[in-house]
């Protein structure tokens, strides 16, 4: 019967077993079994999630056929291989993604609709995995997806954290968090490995003592040893056979766990103490560019670090191989500084443990690690009261007492005692408390320092590390952030991929450059058409979403104007709201003007300690219910808060956005990757000169990008000159119409108080200058409002906006990473 399947696999239907073949009636069968034999269930009592477990057993039995394949290639052959430590992946849903890796999305669709099921609706089910706050953590999500893709041998480490990021709800307005409990309905995404755990010690004190040569050696007595047990998800490339791993640790209390001797066989404390090693990976901290200097976020950094460079060191000497050469197996890349006290860590291990002498063991550290800075917020870098660093790991702050030594008396000779760059440069801060710096521990223990963005690198080199620059220039590189096509275009937009692929071919889903040949369809009115009516069907599918959410009607042929992202201040979801309010001051003023409808959509979390971002959610929602409302706007102007913003909504948001808002102040935002998923997908670009906005606006040309606001330069200077929003606010009778309606209580129930907090920080201490952006932003969001008249130029704008994002895969920084910093191969894999 399968003769007939016409997959295109090149997978003779004949031979295929259920296990592994990619057929419509094997994927069928396998499905049957395993609603039968996993489950235990068959069709008249099976539920959704039953069926989902089918599915995804049946697709993760091929999976782990290529996984076997890879792991087996690569300890034969003993290649180098990267290792990626990030605190946060934020994966998003398997299933789909997995089945276009696959390469079976339209099989395993063919295969459900025979089984009398939807597999749309099947994939719906699935709980994400939320384990990453934002930008940083989905970056090492696409960049999983690209090291697989482009064959290269990686493992991702990081925290198996039982509750991922809080799911948001809004009500009255207001944020409120929920637990995120991903768990609850199983797994079958991972594979726990019991055999393979680690011990990690915390606390206690360290015993110096003289062994038999004489030697000086050190002896860590912890107060408390957890076990890290790992949980390995495959993550598959795009058509290829190459299925990599992320290894996420699990913390446990240890087997030896010992209540008679050390607790007395007090069965409350043994209890408890069990509880204690559990909590390490029991919850994500939610904070996206804030620190919170917690100890068990101290000790979640430290713990998954030990496992994974335990676990590496490891698997390079069960090769046989000798431990000098640890270098040379693994490349380290650090995910910001979260990870960083792996440098101090590899010391301890190759000095307490693998016996090597200070000079051989820093050799090889220094020639280990790379390390990616994320933020330009001086507030957002990392540090460590020294004391509570000490109390958890005692061990480490003696090695980074004596990292900081032997540093400070190179540094003083090669700077000839500057005492400022010195006391900068110092991985130790002296203040009321002293406090450890971590960007300054991983810059010194790195081979390669890298930014995000070309600006944001050189901005690096120019202000928060620009001592680090002066001294090590040779170790700074830009690599610019990408988003892989799979997930962003391929699986979001399948609609937009089949219209491009009918053009184009499908080599532009590996090769993002290959877009480009679309260019000279932007003058075709055929496929302008098409292309528009995409676009209008992801509005309406979108329109239904936030009907059936949100109760909230909007139009579909109104304009998606997009703001989504973490709620914070530097990128400033308050000034686009200060625009809406302009917006509607105008037609209320003149009710019969001609306006272009728009829906404003938002979306985001806010940190649940961060005060003025929460009302910043507030804000929104609270002008959104007078404007929606208001008879004189007449639905023209929509304002949506679209609650829980997370990789699944992503999904849904960004093919409907006709406009992409990128607006932080200039020199804030890293990169952003957001604006690069919006973009393209065909959404224009109304953006700051910041972060990856820069090299965005290059490639699609300045005649398709909506520029406007200070650049860099000019806040920098504005703000060394002194900068007073009370002049801007007195000046600008639109903006102080603005301000004074929302402290008027307009918008909140004539209640004058609720946004004070806010617009006190807008007039009188406002770090992100939202009033010198103001007029700016207004009046580019005119000329959109024009733009958007003329549907023909539009849709020739969006598509060649489309066309010229070919850079802004993940597949290029992939390559860059592997060419310019950790110098890793291809490895292809067969399946025998
Ligand atoms: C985070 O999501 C980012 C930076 C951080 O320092 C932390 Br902590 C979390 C983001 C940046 O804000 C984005 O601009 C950038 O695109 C992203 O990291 C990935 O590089």
């Amino acid at each position: 019967a399968d003769a007939t399947n016409g997959n295109g696999n090149g997978h003779s239907p004949y031979l295929e077993d259920s296990r592994t073949g990619l057929g419509v009636d094997t994927l069928k069968r396998a499905i049957r079994n395993n609603l039968f034999y996993v489950q235990g269930k068959f069709p008249e009592i099976a539920t959704r999630n039953d069926y989902y477990m089918a599915i995804a057993y049946a697709v993760r039995d091929r999976l782990l056929q290529r996984w076997v394949a890879s792991v087996k290639q690569y300890i034969q052959e003993k290649h180098r291989v990267v290792a990626y430590l990030s605190a946060e992946y934020l994966l998003g849903p398997h299933l789909a993604n997995n089945l276009i890796n696959l390469g079976i999305y339209k099989e395993t669709e063919q295969a459900c609709k025979e089984l009398g099921l939807d597999l749309e609706w099947l994939i719906e089910k699935e709980v994400e995995p939320g384990l990453g706050n934002g930008g940083l953590g989905r970056l090492a999500a696409c960049y999983m997806d690209s090291l697989a893709t482009l064959e290269v041998p990686a493992i991702g480490y990081g925290i198996r954290y039982q509750f991922g990021i809080f799911e948001q709800d809004i009500r009255d307005g207001w944020q409120v968090e929920d637990t995120d409990n991903w768990l609850r309905r199983g797994n079958p995404w991972e594979i726990a490995r019991r055999e393979l755990s680690y011990d990690i010690k915390f606390g206690g004190y360290v015993q110096t003592y003289l062994d038999r040569a004489g030697k000086l050696c050190f002896n860590w007595i912890p107060e408390l040893v957890v076990k890290g047990v790992a949980y390995d998800t495959p993550i598959l490339g795009y058509k290829v056979n190459t299925a990599n791993t992320l290894r996420l640790w699990k913390s446990e209390a240890p087997h030896s766990f010992d209540f008679q001797s050390f607790n007395a066989g007090d069965y409350n404390s043994a209890v408890n103490s069990k509880i204690i090693c559990e909590n390490i990976s029991k919850v994500l901290y939610p904070n996206d560019e804030q620190i919170e200097g917690k100890r068990l976020r101290l000790q979640q950094q430290y713990f998954f670090v030990s496992c994974s460079l335990q676990d590496m060191i490891g698997i390079h000497l069960r090769q046989g191989e000798k431990i000098h050469d640890f270098h040379k197996k693994f490349v380290v890349q650090l995910n910001d500084t979260h990870p960083a006290i792996g440098v101090a860590e590899l010391m301890r291990l190759l000095m307490d443990v693998h016996q090597l002498e200070w000079e051989e063991a820093w050799d090889i550290t220094s020639k280990t690690f790379a390390y990616t800075n994320h933020t330009l917020l001086p507030e957002a870098l990392e540090t460590w009261d020294l004391q509570l660093f000490g109390s958890v790991l005692p061990r480490h702050l003696q090695l980074i007492y004596e990292i900081n030594r032997r540093f400070v008396d190179y540094a003083t000779i090669k700077l000839y005692g500057n005492h400022q760059k010195i006391s900068s440069l110092s991985l130790i801060g002296e203040g009321p408390r002293k406090y450890i710096k971590m960007a300054n521990l991983a810059c010194l223990g790195s081979f390669a320092i890298n930014g995000v963005a070309a600006l944001h690198s050189e901005l690096l080199k120019k202000t928060v590390l620009k001592d680090w620059y002066e001294l090590m220039p040779h170790k700074f590189q830009n690599k610019t952030n990408g988003v892989t096509p799979r997930r962003w275009m391929v699986l979001a937009n399948p609609e937009l991929t089949n219209l491009i692929s009918g053009k184009i071919g499908e080599g532009w889903i590996k090769n993002l450059h290959e877009l480009k040949q679309l260019e000279p369809f932007a003058d075709d009115p055929e496929f302008r058409k098409e292309w528009m009516q995409v676009k209008f069907n992801k509005k309406k599918a979108l329109a239904k979403r936030i009907k059936k959410r949100l109760g909230v009607d909007v139009d579909p042929n109104s304009m998606f104007d997009i703001l989504v992202k973490r709620i914070h201040e530097y990128k400033r979801q308050h000034l686009k709201v200060l625009h809406i309010i302009t917006l509607y001051n105008q037609i209320k003023k003149n009710p019969s003007m001609d306006v272009v409808p728009r829906t404003f959509i938002f979306a985001g979390k806010a940190a649940p300690g961060y005060r003025k971002a929460k009302l910043m959610i507030k804000l929104i929602n609270s002008v959104g219910e007078i404007v929606n409302n208001d008879p004189d706007i007449n639905g023209r102007i929509k304002v949506v808060f679209y609650p829980n913003y997370n990789v699944t909504n992503a999904q849904k948001i960004y093919p409907a956005a006709d406009v992409s808002e990128q607006i932080s102040t200039a020199g804030k935002e890293a990169s952003g990757t957001g604006n690069m998923k919006l973009s393209l997908n065909g959404a224009l670009t109304v953006g700051t000169l910041d972060g990856a906005n820069v090299e965005i606006r290059e490639c699609v040309g300045e005649e398709n990008f909506f520029l406007f606001g200070l650049t860099a330069d000019e806040v920098a200077k504005v703000k060394s000159e002194g900068y007073k929003p009370w002049d801007y606010y007195s000046e600008n009778p639109n903006l102080k119409e603005v301000i004074d309606q929302i402290n008027s209580g307009y918008f909140s129930h004539l209640d004058s108080k609720v946004f004070k907090e806010l617009t006190d920080s807008l007039l009188y201490d406002d770090q992100y200058l939202l009033f010198a952006d103001y007029q700016s932003y207004i009046d580019t969001q005119a000329k959109v409002e024009e733009a958007f008249k003329d549907q023909d130029k539009w849709a020739r704008m969006s598509i060649l906006n489309t066309a010229r994002m070919g850079k802004f895969s993940s597949d290029r920084s992939i390559r860059e990473y592997c060419d310019e910093i950790w110098k890793v191969e291809s490895v292809p894999v067969t399946l025998d």
